[in-house]
């Protein structure tokens, strides 16, 4: 990974390589951490963060969840994660905060462990390639499944929770693939090891209904306000897995990914094998979002310097 200069832990901001917490630490143990993957973008305002107030919303409610009191507020963490990106000197970035249970405490109730927090910031590319953003990736559905909602809550952004997707992405990239499609307990399509999934067909887009073990992804969001703006309906309902093979269109969409098409599922073309225009289209909006070039949303930027741009 690429390094900055400094991390912003528990209120101070410490040099990278001091930034360390104890090895009995109970989310080190446990998974019993809370996390985020934001963005900031350097467009029109300057650098701004994207949807920086959802982000840290989901944070709390992700804590919520677990009986987990994040001692900073959305605005306090808001505030430092922008001086933060001021103090490394960094124009775009990837933005990880994580709340974690820490150390004090052994054993599986983390009621009594402190919750330290910690956000990082770095420069982070195209999560699955630029040449997968620009001609789609290749897709294997998983062996397996993504957990129920009877057995962990893929509402809340956890880190305990990641161990399924990455088996499921250790197995794709193993068999030669660039990403899971994870299906949920029914079988139907749930969503990909790090991204939310959409299928069109005949000019309707389609996704995973709330049940099927979805994170509430905020691309997912943006998609949805970006889909309904240009006349598009989003269907959610529960999609089998023969769909993703007699789709015209699948694609992927998450922070650190943004919207990326789908160009083959288990060796079958999606399509034609090329990007569609639906795609093409949301990835445009998508990115033009983000870099401030659509007047009708930039209020989804916090500007990291008021007046920069
Ligand atoms: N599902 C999962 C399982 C997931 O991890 C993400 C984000 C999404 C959907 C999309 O959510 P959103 O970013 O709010 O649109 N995955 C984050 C972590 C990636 C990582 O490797 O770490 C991300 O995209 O930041």
């Amino acid at each position: 990974m690429e390094e900055a200069e400094f991390i912003w832990v528990n209120g101070e901001f410490v040099p990278w390589h001091d930034a360390k917490i104890h090895v009995l630490t109970h989310g080190l143990h446990y998974g019993t951490s809370v996390f985020e993957g934001i963005r900031a973008y350097d467009g029109e305002l300057g650098t701004a963060v994207f949807r920086h107030r959802e982000h840290l919303e989901r944070l709390h409610e992700s804590a919520g969840m677990f009986l987990m009191e994040i001692p900073y507020t959305v605005e306090e963490m808001q505030s430092a994660t922008r001086e933060l990106i001021v103090r490394n000197g960094l124009k775009h970035c990837y933005i990880r905060p994580i709340a974690m249970r820490g150390y004090g405490v052994m054993g599986l109730n983390p009621l009594e462990a402190p919750v330290d927090v910690v956000i990082a910031v770095w420069p982070w590319g195209a999560y699955l390639g630029e040449e997968g953003k620009a001609a789609g990736i290749r897709a294997k559905v998983s062996s397996w499944r993504r957990f129920g909602n009877d057995a962990l809550i893929a509402h809340a952004k956890t880190s305990g929770q990641y161990l399924n997707s990455v088996l499921a992405k250790i197995e794709s990239l193993k068999a030669g693939y660039d990403e899971a499609i994870l299906l949920d307990v029914n079988g139907g399509v749930s969503e990909g090891s790090g991204e939310n999934l959409f299928v069109v067909k005949n000019g309707v887009i389609t996704e995973p209904p709330p049940t099927a073990s979805v994170l509430d992804g905020i691309t997912r969001r943006t998609i949805h306000a970006l889909a309904a703006e240009s006349g598009l309906v989003i269907e959610s309902r529960s999609i089998a897995r023969a769909e993703l093979y007699l789709a015209d269109e699948v694609f992927m969409t998450g922070t650190a990914a943004e919207v990326v098409p789908v160009r083959e599922i288990d060796d079958r073309p999606v399509g034609t094998g090329l990007p569609g225009p639906i795609t093409k289209k949301l990835q445009g909006m998508y990115d033009d979002v983000v870099n401030g070039r659509n007047p009708a949303h930039l209020d989804w930027l916090d500007p990291v310097v008021v007046g920069q741009g």
